[in-house]
């Protein structure tokens, strides 16, 4: 049986590669992103089994609306992954701007809160789905300067745990990928588009591909029906943990 996808920040890096993988296998993929010339581009290499859709997840009634007025052959969504999402700044909380970390809430937490709510009734009612979200592991390790977006991960982790308590039962399957180091435009936006800065946190190492990450989510929807993979966490086998900070005196 083919699938049916849905995928949101289908527009660069995970969302791409995932729209990518999947339609490989001959999946329908809806590929949704707030830049619809992107998806519209992404359509067009893979061919009609790819529906772009412009959608903002921030918007609660554009997200309800692009769900309910999907076509036939893609509105029986098997597959949705909230991958829309994003890191803004990473200075001190102290001299954070708030506009930043609301546009992080709004995208990482509520959008994703928003397709999840707009597409999981459907899955119930069918008795099949699996809801796969983009964790990270800035989600359960602290670093300076990870704050908000940090924190908005720890919330998709601990959301998707209670997400599958809540669908027990119903053969829906709920999966939080958390990647490390991935190199997609995920440092150009957090440094608002200051190349040389996203380059050097990738400078003299290898991180992950936005393939490795497509990878990792179809193997987790790909898996029999009977096996739900909770959480993925994955890194760059050139990145891993360091001693805390101790603040010295004199
Ligand atoms: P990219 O910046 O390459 O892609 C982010 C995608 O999110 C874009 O397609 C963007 O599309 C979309 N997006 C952002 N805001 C919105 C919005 N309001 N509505 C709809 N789409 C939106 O980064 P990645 O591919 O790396 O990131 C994907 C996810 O993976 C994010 O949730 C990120 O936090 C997470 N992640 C990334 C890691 C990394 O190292 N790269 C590691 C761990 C997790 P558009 O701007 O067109 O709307
Ligand atoms: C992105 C991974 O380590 O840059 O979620 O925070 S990290």
């Amino acid at each position: 049986m083919s699938l049916i996808v849905f995928v949101t920040g289908a527009s660069s890096g995970f969302g791409a590669a995932v729209a990518r993988r999947f339609a490989a296998d001959g999946a329908r993929v809806v590929a949704a992103a707030r830049r619809v010339d992107r998806v519209r581009d992404l359509a067009a290499e893979l061919g009609a089994r790819v529906l772009p859709l412009a959608l903002d997840v921030r918007d609660r009634a554009a997200v309800a609306e692009a769900v309910a007025g999907l076509p036939e052959e893609f509105s029986a969504v098997d597959v949705l992954v909230n991958n829309a999402g994003l890191a803004l700044g990473l200075g001190p909380a102290q001299d954070a701007d708030l506009d930043d970390w609301d546009q992080m809430i709004d995208t990482n937490c509520k959008g994703l809160v928003y397709c999840t709510r707009a597409i999981l009734p459907g899955m119930v009612e069918r008795g099949r789905g699996h809801v796969i979200n983009l964790g990270s592991v800035a989600g359960a390790y602290p670093y300076p300067g990870g704050n908000v977006y940090g924190g908005t991960k720890a919330f998709v982790h601990q959301f998707s745990l209670n997400l599958r308590s809540d669908v027990h039962g119903t053969g829906v399957r709920v999966t939080c990928v958390e990647p490390g180091m991935a190199d997609t435009e995920f440092s150009l936006v957090r440094f608002s588009g200051d190349q040389a800065k996203a380059d050097n946190v990738y400078s003299g190492m290898r991180p992950m591909t936005a393939a490795d990450i497509a990878e990792s989510i179809h193997w987790a929807a790909t898996m029999p029906q009977h096996v739900n993979v909770n959480t993925i966490e994955l890194m760059a086998t050139a990145q891993s943990f360091a001693p805390f900070q101790v603040a010295r005196e004199g």
